[in-house]
């Protein structure tokens, strides 16, 4: 494939109900998307993950669309690509910016499955249509909400609930969401809030029987997580120290973690993704597909790749209407009663994108040639 064009477009989105971590609150996205299209007039689309501050990562809106309108994309264009698997590969000498690459990078794979005529997520090597999805709850202004909230969870039929912990939420909130719902399957994410200091702390939280602690320590740490893990019984999680199919292999050779929360835009899109699904599939270390807020494109390619074999555990890939009034795709994404979602067998990702409502929200577009 050569790419002949990349249009960037940073839309905003506002959420239905403000998202909150131990880093802090989000009322509206700042989200930019991708359309590549390539000398035969084939195009696909891409979302940028990353966050409206350097917060999760020292990735933002505004350094991934310098990096993607001055770098990335002139470095795309032009090239003789022999498929979206080398993409990567034309971008490999820029360091980081992965949230960046992984941008253009799940675009050229929706356009090369659109070219094809197939599906994404077969492209991809997906071999389980039907994924399992579990919600990811934020921090609430009252434990009264957040029973609320994970009560039309369940009612709705996800398969696991995420609650999001800091020091200000984490023992006396899960006591009283085991004590509300029981033996329900329950995590916590931390989002790097805790260090070693704390280990009593998750020692006492062993009782709740969660299915893991996701990122309690350092965001760039899998030493301390490593020594933490030998404390306590629950399964640890990571997230934010995983950025490459290198980390992957040394967090799991160090025992820093027993699971690892997989996610496109941290790694740098669909290849690396699937690097590590092997090396973790191959060492017997479940992954899951961890969201970031998407709009419907970043979920419809979260959805493609959930369908890869080692994606065994439920996600936090869930219905577009918990976070959007309307999304910018068509169908929006949908979950079933028993809290799954079926893979589209459209080609590419399989969804309509609604161009009129993403050129509604526009706030800024440049188009590179
Ligand atoms: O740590 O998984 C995380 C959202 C923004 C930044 C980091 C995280 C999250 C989530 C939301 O947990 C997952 C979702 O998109 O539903
Ligand atoms: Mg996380």
């Amino acid at each position: 494939m050569k790419i002949k064009s990349i249009e960037l477009i940073e839309i905003n989105l506002p959420l239905v109900h403000f998202f909150e971590t131990s880093f802090g609150r989000t009322y509206e996205r700042r989200i930019i998307l991708a359309r590549v299209e390539d000398d035969k007039g084939n195009e696909g689309w891409g979302e940028c993950t990353a966050g409206e501050t350097p917060s999760y990562s020292e990735e933002w809106t505004n350094s991934c669309w310098e990096v993607l309108q001055h770098i990335l994309a002139p470095m795309v264009i032009g090239k003789e690509v022999a498929s979206a698997e080398n993409v990567w590969d034309i971008m490999k000498e820029i360091r980081g910016n992965r949230m960046a690459k992984a941008t253009i990078e799940t675009a050229c794979w929706d356009l090369e499955a659109k070219k094809l005529n197939i599906p994404l997520w077969r492209h991809l090597g997906g071999v389980n249509q039907v994924i399992a999805c579990g919600v990811s709850i934020g921090i609430q202004d009252t434990v009264d909400e957040l029973l609320e909230k994970i009560q039309t969870e369940l009612d709705t039929g996800y398969q696991r609930i995420k609650i999001k912990i800091s020091p200000k939420w984490d023992y006396d909130v899960i006591a009283k969401v085991r004590e509300t719902f029981g033996d329900i399957p329950l995590m916590g994410d931390a989002n790097s809030a805790y260090t070693l200091a704390d280990t009593e702390l998750f020692k006492r939280m062993d009782d709740f029987n969660l299915m893991m602690f996701e990122q309690p320590l350092p965001h760039d740490d899998i030493i301390d997580h490593a020594k933490l893990q030998r404390e306590v019984k629950t399964p640890i999680c990571l997230d934010e120290p995983i950025k490459s199919p290198e980390d992957a292999r040394k967090a799991i050779e160090l025992k820093s973690g027993k699971i690892i929360n997989l996610k496109n835009g941290r790694v740098g899109g669909h290849n690396q993704s699937k690097k590590i699904e092997k090396i973790c599939r191959e060492a017997g270390i479940p992954v899951w597909c961890g969201g970031m807020l998407e709009s419907g494109i970043g979920r419809a390619h979260n959805i493609a790749i959930s369908t890869l074999a080692g994606y065994t555990m439920p996600g936090d890939v869930s219905a577009s209407k918990r976070y959007w009034h309307e999304d910018i795709i068509e169908p929006a994404v949908e979950v079933s009663l028993t809290g799954t979602i079926v893979a589209p067998e459209g080609a590419g990702i399989g969804f309509e994108i609604k161009r009129d409502r993403i050129d509604k929200l526009m706030v800024r577009r440049v188009e590179i040639k």
